[in-house]
């Protein structure tokens, strides 16, 4: 096989690329380690930036999006018996949209079969040979059978786990990592939302968010600690948890329900720089990852998208390698701004085991803050709406 972009990965950051590079006429192959049903089964993150928004629009699969997510202009923040709000459109002129990445991919794997693109499931052993050279080319088993893809570029978007961080050599690549002490426990349940906008609680029993994908659907994540285990909450003592980090006035109207998935997530912050190695580019959490307070990872891996895009199509139209060059530094940049922003975010929300009570001080400082100065609300604001590309 021959393709000019070979894609390992198939979620939403191979997804988005191979679409956005097929509206401009240039081809790509999508080759990806699960089956369709696994990558559609999996419950991830829920709030888009516009940013995210307007590449889903480029591709041609905002339809659904449109017409199902929901502006949010604002977002609540809670701590002991506060509760206040911070207005997105009010003070930086934007809305988040709320859209779960599960209809995000949804739609892309469909824009995908209407186009006729190409996504090889179930693939094993994927090697990236060759990255150095002007033609580069994939290896890996399907069922058994041995592959070649040819291409002019990689696009790795294998996610955290994949193999493309990897097949850069330990002596050109850095990490820089911090694993935080405690988990999130998420629920899924068909509940109408406690609330029309997402609640961020930093509470003395630990951090709580109320989330949502829709007007029956509900999200709910409670911080736990790392050697948890879904299996230990039932869905009443979740709920009682909850309720019990939640502001009353809250706790009281929250209609409960049978969840229909729980699962527990790690917070991390990672960085490897840099995002490329040759013609294989890095994208999304194949290089990067985020706790999820602030809403980012997705969103991230959005904006390396659209870095990677414009570079090949300015590669691809007019010659020019000064995007591709420049793409490393340019999508780091952004990266390490929206680490900041989530590792603020997560330090000022969770309880720490370790935490002094100088510690805990500054966590309410940081949040009285934040209450009573604008200028505070409006950085916040500008970071969680997305900053610029
Ligand atoms: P993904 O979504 O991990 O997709 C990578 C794809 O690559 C495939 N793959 C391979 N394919 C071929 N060959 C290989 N060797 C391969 N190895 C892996 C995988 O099967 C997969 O389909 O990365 P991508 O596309 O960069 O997208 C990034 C986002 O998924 C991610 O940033 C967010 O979902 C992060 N994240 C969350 N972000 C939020 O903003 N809010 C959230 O609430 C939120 N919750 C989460 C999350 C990530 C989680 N992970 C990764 C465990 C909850 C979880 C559980
Ligand atoms: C979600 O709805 O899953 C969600 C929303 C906001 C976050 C993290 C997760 O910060």
């Amino acid at each position: 096989m021959r393709t000019q972009v070979a894609i390992i990965g198939g979620g939403p950051s191979g997804l988005l690329l191979s679409q956005l590079l097929h509206r401009q006429g240039i081809s790509s192959i999508v080759i990806e380690r699960q089956t369709r049903e696994h990558v559609l089964g999996r419950i991830r993150a829920g709030v888009l930036e516009q940013g995210l928004v307007g590449l889903l629009e480029q591709a041609g699969c905002a339809g659904r999006l449109h017409a199902e997510g929901f502006t949010h202009d604002g977002t609540l923040i809670s701590y002991g018996d506060q509760m206040f709000r911070v207005d997105f459109t009010e003070l930086v002129g934007k809305p988040v949209v709320v859209y779960g990445q599960t209809e995000v991919t949804r739609d892309l794997y469909d824009a995908s079969d209407a186009s006729g693109g190409q996504v090889i499931h179930n693939v094993e052993n994927v090697v990236i040979h060759d990255a150095k050279s002007d033609a580069p080319f994939l290896t890996f088993e399907v069922a058994g059978e041995m592959q070649r893809i040819d291409c002019d570029f990689v696009a790795g978007c294998d996610g955290f786990h994949g193999i493309s961080r990897k097949t850069i050599p330990d002596a050109v690549r850095q990490d820089f990592e911090k694993i935080y002490p405690f988990g999130w426990l998420g629920v899924l349940s068909e509940t109408p939302p406690v609330n029309h906008e997402l609640i961020y609680a930093n509470s003395p029993r630990g951090f709580a968010l109320c989330s949502m994908r829709n007007a029956n659907l509900s999200r709910y994540y409670i911080q736990c600690s790392l050697d948890d285990s879904p299996a230990n909450w039932s869905d009443d003592a979740f709920w009682e948890e909850l309720k019990r980090r939640i502001p009353a006035d809250q706790a009281e109207t929250l209609v409960t329900g049978p969840s229909i998935e729980k699962s527990i997530a790690p917070l991390r912050s990672f960085v490897t720089e840099p995002m490329q190695w040759g013609r294989l580019f890095l994208c999304g959490d194949a290089a990067h990852i985020v706790p999820p307070t602030g809403a980012k990872g997705l969103n991230t891996a959005a904006s390396d998208v659209n870095y990677l895009f414009n570079a090949l199509v300015d590669f691809y139209q007019d010659g020019s390698s000064d995007g591709l060059e420049s793409y490393s530094a340019k999508a780091l940049s952004r990266v390490w701004k929206a680490e900041r922003f989530s590792w603020w975010f997560t330090t000022m929300m969770h309880q720490f085991p370790e935490q002094s009570e100088f510690d805990l001080k500054m966590q309410i400082a940081d949040l009285e803050f934040l209450r009573s100065s604008a200028a505070a609300q409006k950085a916040m604001a500008e970071n969680y709406v997305g900053l610029p590309y």
